[in-house]
Formats: C-alpha cells, structure tokens, sequence
C-alpha cells in the first residue's frame, strides 16, 4: 500500500546552488547526501516532514554525473524542474507487481537501490499521464 509521497525529485544543473536556494528561501538543510552512480545522480535530501506511516517526505535535488542518464537527458530537453514524483510503500515489491498486472509499465523487473539504501522502482510516464512515478520502500520498512 502507497502511503505517503516520500519525495518530489527535481532536477537542476547545479546542486551545491540549488541546496543553498532550499536552504536561503526556506531554510531547509541538507539531511542526506549521495552519488549513486548507477542512476547517474548526485543527490541532495532535504527532510520536510515526518509521516504517520513512520516514514517521511523529502525533496530529492537530482545533479546528473553524465550527460546521457535520465536526469541529464531529461535537463537537455525541458530544463530544471520537477524530474518525478515518488510514493513510499512498506512493500515496493508486491506494489510493483500490483500495479504491472493492471498494464502500467514498471521499469525494472527488480527493484534497484535509491537514497540512503532504500528500495526503488519506476512506473513509465507515458502510463501515469506524464508523470514519472517511483515506487520506494525506505531501509528502516525491510
Ligand atoms: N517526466 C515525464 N515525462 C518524461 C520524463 C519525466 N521525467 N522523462 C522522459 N519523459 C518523456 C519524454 O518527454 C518523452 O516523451 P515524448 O516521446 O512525448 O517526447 C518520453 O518520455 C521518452 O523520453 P526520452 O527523453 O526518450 O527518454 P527515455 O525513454 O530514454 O527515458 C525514462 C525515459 C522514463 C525511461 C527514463 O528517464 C528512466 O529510466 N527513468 C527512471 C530512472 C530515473 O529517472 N533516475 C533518476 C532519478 C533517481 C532517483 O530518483 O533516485
Ligand atoms: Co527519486
């Protein structure tokens, strides 16, 4: 079951001056960061708020590290901005499969590893309407 929306991706060119943007306007800080080379980002957390699932809801700031991962194609062609949205789940397993068997493409056939060692999978944004969707289940929910 989908029960928070862990984070909102967003894509910039670059990271340091967006973190400082976050931090200048609104006064978030930094609560994680990372390079995960596989998806091609480096990356910045900005923790918003707690949820009732146990979890949390971020920003997640996206840098791409090469020019043909997603975040950086992506960048080529619109520009900064919302990249995806991304749904916590104590299950991203039996989600994924759940939502595959009612026709929407699921990206990988396993999921693959995100922020801070959580579990993540994508849902095509041709099938949500134009909205790139990721499934995540946080270390501390497996
Ligand atoms: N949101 C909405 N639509 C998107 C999109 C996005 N983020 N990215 C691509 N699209 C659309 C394109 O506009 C294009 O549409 P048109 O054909 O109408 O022009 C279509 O999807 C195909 O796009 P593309 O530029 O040819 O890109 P690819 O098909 O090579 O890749 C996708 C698209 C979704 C398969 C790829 O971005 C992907 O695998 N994403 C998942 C991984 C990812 O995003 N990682 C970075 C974040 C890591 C993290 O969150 O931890
Ligand atoms: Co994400």
């Amino acid at each position: 079951m989908l029960t928070r929306i862990d984070h909102i991706g967003i894509a910039c060119f670059d990271l340091d001056r967006t973190v400082e943007f976050y931090r200048a306007t609104y006064g978030f800080e930094v609560y994680h960061s990372e390079v995960n080379e596989e998806q091609g980002v480096r990356e910045a957390m900005l923790r918003i708020n707690g949820t009732s699932d146990g979890g949390a809801s971020y920003l997640q700031l996206l840098e791409p590290t090469r020019e043909d991962s997603a975040v950086g194609k992506w960048l080529a062609k619109n520009g900064e901005g919302v990249h995806h949205i991304a749904f916590g789940t104590e299950d991203v397993d039996q989600d994924a499969a759940a939502v595959r068997d009612k026709g929407v493409r699921v990206l990988y056939d396993e999921p693959r590893t995100g922020s801070m060692g959580s579990r993540i999978t994508f849902l095509h944004p041709k099938d949500c309407h134009g909205v790139l969707t990721e499934l995540v289940t946080s270390r501390a929910e497996h």
